[in-house]
């Protein structure tokens, strides 16, 4: 069936290559990107491009309105280490842009949402192996309350509205194509940079510091497929926890080695260390495997051959 997709934030990390995946799939006229600023060529280029602001909600429906929009993937946000310098424009950001999409899908001006959510919706007392989808949670972030906050409106607007809308809880993202930006996770993505511009790397998280982590193409692959099922199959309208590996700065350093044998790391936690230390180091993503059938196919050493590959051409 032909549909019209809005992606909101489409310049960041996620957003850019999940434009061009739902171009490729659905054409690129019915994918509309936007995002507060201009992006790469390749995606500016690609297909109708908007600057939009998510927290200004005339100007997002302005938008929805014009093109007839079906769909929208919300992907604006303010990361985790950014968040906690800037906590009300995090809050701001984060919570408005929701709540405009919801809005819009209550009025049934469109009829799908993707939101994003993420790991750091759990905090220091969340058992930290193999977090199950139910838990404690109890994040100590201003990123991972408003994603918590985010998730509890995400259900209530289903339940209450019957707005369908989908979402997982994103692990550190490894992508080439972007740079992501103010994360805590964002060492995975510099460490390749680095290691093939100066052969060495300075981390700002301890050796052993494991998170959950995935590559973008399941990533992005996980996203597409959530918004495909059937309504029925999704059972969790909160957020789904989604698997891919989970390392730590050791590890991906040792795994860098096998294509760099001179590659060296050194190690000085800042800040993030204690965001990161509240983080799950894995996690148990059992209901989205049942429920809509997901499989995750990239481990460490297969992202380390991807990331080295095309960073070098
Ligand atoms: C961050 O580090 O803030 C993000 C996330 C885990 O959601 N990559």
């Amino acid at each position: 069936m032909q549909k019209t997709i809005l992606i909101i934030g489409a310049c960041g990390q996620i957003g850019t290559e999940l434009t061009i995946e739902l171009r490729k799939k659905y054409g690129s006229e019915n994918v509309i990107a936007s995002d507060i600023r201009e992006g790469g060529e390749s995606l500016m280029q690609s297909g109708p491009f908007e600057l939009l602001d998510a927290t200004d909600y005339s100007a997002v429906e302005d938008v929805v309105m014009h093109y007839e929009i079906d769909e929208i993937y919300l992907m604006a946000a303010m990361l985790s280490a950014t968040a906690e310098k800037f906590p009300m424009r995090a809050w701001n950001l984060n919570m408005n842009s929701l709540f405009h999409v919801l809005n819009l899908a209550k009025e049934k001006k469109i009829s799908k949402v993707f939101w994003p959510s993420s790991i750091a919706v759990f905090g220091p007392n969340t058992p930290k192996e193999d977090t199950p989808q139910n838990t404690i949670m109890e994040p100590s972030t201003v990123y991972g309350i408003s994603k918590q906050s985010g998730e509890r409106w995400c259900e209530y607007y289903h339940k209450k509205y019957g707005v369908d809308v989908r979402s997982v809880r994103y692990p550190g993202l490894i992508s080439w194509k972007t740079m992501p930006g103010g994360g805590t996770t964002d060492y995975a993505v510099d460490i390749y940079h680095e290691a093939l511009k100066n052969g060495s790397y300075e981390c700002f998280l301890k050796a052993d510091t494991q998170l959950p982590m995935m590559y973008m193409d399941d990533a992005i692959r996980a996203t597409i497929s959530l918004m495909e099922v059937p309504s029925e199959k999704v059972k969790v309208r909160s957020s789904y926890n989604l698997n891919g590996m989970s390392f730590n700065p050791e590890d991906i350093a040792e795994s860098i080695k096998k294509h760099i044998p001179d590659f060296s790391i050194s190690y000085e936690p800042d800040f993030r260390q204690e965001i990161a230390d509240s983080w799950p180091s894995s996690i148990d993503d059992t209901p989205a495997r049942n429920e809509w059938g997901w499989q995750p196919e990239y481990d460490l050493d297969q992202t380390t051959a991807e990331m080295l590959g095309n960073l070098k051409k």
